[in-house]
Formats: C-alpha cells, sequence, structure tokens
C-alpha cells in the first residue's frame, strides 16, 4: 500500500529538485501538487512543475495555480529562478502533457482533502498560505491530514530574513506570512519541522552540484544537476549558501532516518521586527523538530533517487 502525499510547493530551485525527488519515492503515491506564489514567478513556476512531473512519467499528476499572497514579498532577483528553470533543455523536449486544475490552489487543495479517504500526508515547502485558507473556510481538512511535513522557521539559529525593519530572526516561509503559519500552528495537525537549525547542515557544494555530471544524459539527473549549478552565487545574511532547505524535508518521506528529532514547543510571531520567527515558548504547541542531520547520507540519497534507472 502506498502512502498519499499532497504536497505544495512555490517554485524555487530546490522546490523543483523536491519535485522530482518525490516522482521517484516508491511507496508514495504523489495525488496532487499546488504551487505557492510565493518564491516564484507563478506562470513559469506552474510550466516547470508540468514539465517535470511529464518527464518523471507522472503526468497524471494535477498541478494547481496558486493566486492567495501574504504580505511581505520575495526578492524579484530570487522570484525569476523559475522563469530559467522553465527554459532548461531537458524539460523542453515536448509539450508536457500535464494538466492543470480550473481551480486556484487554494479551492482544489481543500476539495483534494476533504476528498480524501484517509487522512493523508501534507508536504509543505513554501508559505502556508493555502493551508491556512483551508483551514478557515473548510474545518474538516484538519482531521484529513494525518502529518504535515513542513520546510519553514529557525529555532535555535539565525533566520534567513534581510529586509529593512526586521531582526533577522525569521526564516522566509514563515516571514512571507506569518499570519498564516500562526493559523496552521494553531491547529491540531501534526507537524514535522525542518527549520533553519537543520537545513544549514546541508548547504549545495560544488561536490555535489557536480556528482550529477556522471550520469549525464539521464533526465531527471541533469535536471537536478543543473538546477543544482543555477543556484551557485547566492549568499545568504546568514554566510550559508543556498542550502537544500527542501529537498532535505521531502527526503523525511523516503528516508525518515536521515535526521534526528527533538521535540519542541514553539509558536510563531506575527508582529514587530520579529515577524515570522519561531520562538521556544512554555504555551507554544510541540512540532517534531528535525535537529541533526546525516549529511553524507543525505547527498548520497539524492544522487542515487535521481540517477537510478526508472523501473
Ligand atoms: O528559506 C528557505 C526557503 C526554501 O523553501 N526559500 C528557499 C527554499 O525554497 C526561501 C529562500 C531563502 N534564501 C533564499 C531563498 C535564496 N538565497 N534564494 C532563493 N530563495
Ligand atoms: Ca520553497
Amino acid at each position: 500500500m502506498s502512502r498519499a502525499i499532497y504536497f505544495d510547493h512555490d517554485g524555487a530551485l530546490d522546490d523543483l529538485l523536491s519535485l522530482a525527488l518525490l516522482t521517484r519515492y516508491r511507496g508514495i503515491a504523489l495525488k496532487g501538487v499546488t504551487v505557492t506564489p510565493a518564491d516564484c514567478l507563478i506562470g513559469p513556476a506552474v510550466s516547470a512543475t508540468r514539465k517535470i512531473l511529464d518527464v518523471a512519467g507522472a503526468h497524471e499528476v494535477p498541478v494547481a495555480e496558486g493566486v492567495l499572497t501574504g504580505p511581505n514579498p520575495f526578492p524579484l532577483e530570487w522570484r525569476v529562478d523559475a522563469l530559467r528553470a522553465d527554459a532548461l533543455p531537458v524539460l523542453n523536449q515536448r509539450d508536457p502533457r500535464t494538466l492543470v486544475s480550473e481551480l486556484p490552489a487554494h479551492e482544489q487543495l481543500a476539495q483534494w482533502l476533504l476528498a480524501a479517504p484517509e487522512p493523508v500526508t501534507l508536504l509543505m515547502i513554501g508559505p502556508l498560505t493555502n493551508l491556512a485558507w483551508c483551514l478557515d473556510e473548510h474545518p474538516a481538512v484538519e482531521a484529513k491530514i494525518a502529518e504535515l511535513v513542513f520546510m519553514g522557521g529557525a529555532i535555535d539559529v539565525v533566520g534567513n530574513v534581510d529586509e529593512p525593519g526586521h531582526d533577522g530572526s525569521a526564516e522566509w516561509n514563515v516571514y512571507w506570512d506569518p499570519g498564516a503559519a500562526h493559523r496552521v500552528f494553531a491547529s491540531r495537525i501534526p507537524i514535522t519541522l525542518f527549520p533553519l537549525d537543520a537545513t544549514d547542515q546541508v548547504p549545495i557544494t560544488p561536490e555535489f552540484a557536480q556528482s550529477f555530471g556522471r550520469t549525464y544524459g539521464a533526465p531527471l539527473g541533469d535536471l537536478a544537476g543543473s538546477l543544482l549549478a543555477m543556484t551557485f552565487g547566492c549568499f545568504e545574511t546568514s554566510g550559508f549558501a543556498y542550502c537544500c532547505w527542501d529537498s532535505l524535508t521531502t527526503s523525511y518521506l523516503a528516508e525518515p532516518e536521515l535526521c534526528e528529532f527533538e521535540d519542541v514547543r514553539c509558536e510563531v510571531l506575527t508582529t514587530g521586527p520579529s515577524q515570522g520567527r519561531t520562538v521556544r515558548s512554555d504555551t507554544g504547541r510541540v512540532v517534531k523538530c528535525a535537529r541533526k542531520v546525516d549529511v553524507e547520507g543525505f547527498y548520497r540519497h539524492c544522487l542515487e533517487t535521481l540517477t537510478a534507472t526508472p523501473e
């Protein structure tokens, strides 16, 4: 029996890499993909999503385009990466057959979840805006989510937001829409969190990116190597390189033992100079929080998953 997964991403380079990984996981049934217009231009992000699903032989998975936005936009220089990814030759060998839903992402997500026969896993590697809307408008959605796996937050490390008037303590996925994160954290949905504390341990190194060259000619491996190459040249305020934020989070669905976890009680701040911060708090809710990563094991997992010959 395979586990049903719904997936919401926001179109950045490691979101697209994560989608490629997901399509290769045995034991997982990817049921639908929603795209949040956060760290991307939504048109190219939806287009690249359709093309990746098609290249991976998963064109039957439906895609829904997001329209809801948060109050704190991402820098445009990051958002254009989706346009670059959508133009990669490996994704343009033919027109994709993948269908786009007629409903906007938030409504489509609610319909999918309400119709799910059993509680599902929801993987979210961008802001939580679509899910927060579902919880407000369709309370029955809450019981349909067995586990929310979310890349976001910074617990005991500095954040990665470098914006005027902000103190730098927040991570971007929470900061883009702090109210949405607050709403989701106030629910009873079990949350498995991959904050910067864990993802800081998996920067994209030249060795990791170049390792995909050995199998040149395998479509998903070529895609991965190209996406990783495009991340070079960005430097985070924290001094870290572009990290495998989302792909580490995604790998949890296939290899949960790559990380060690700790239960952390925390809450989301929604106002002031720390807005979007996930802060430890005795009155907060418990999340299962990734702490220590088997770094080499994770890089190997990505390489093996994306360069294996499809069955
Ligand atoms: O904060 C990490 C989140 C992840 O979901 N995103 C990128 C990943 O998709 C925002 C982000 C932080 N720093 C960035 C980001 C950078 N230097 N370039 C693009 N996006
Ligand atoms: Ca993302």
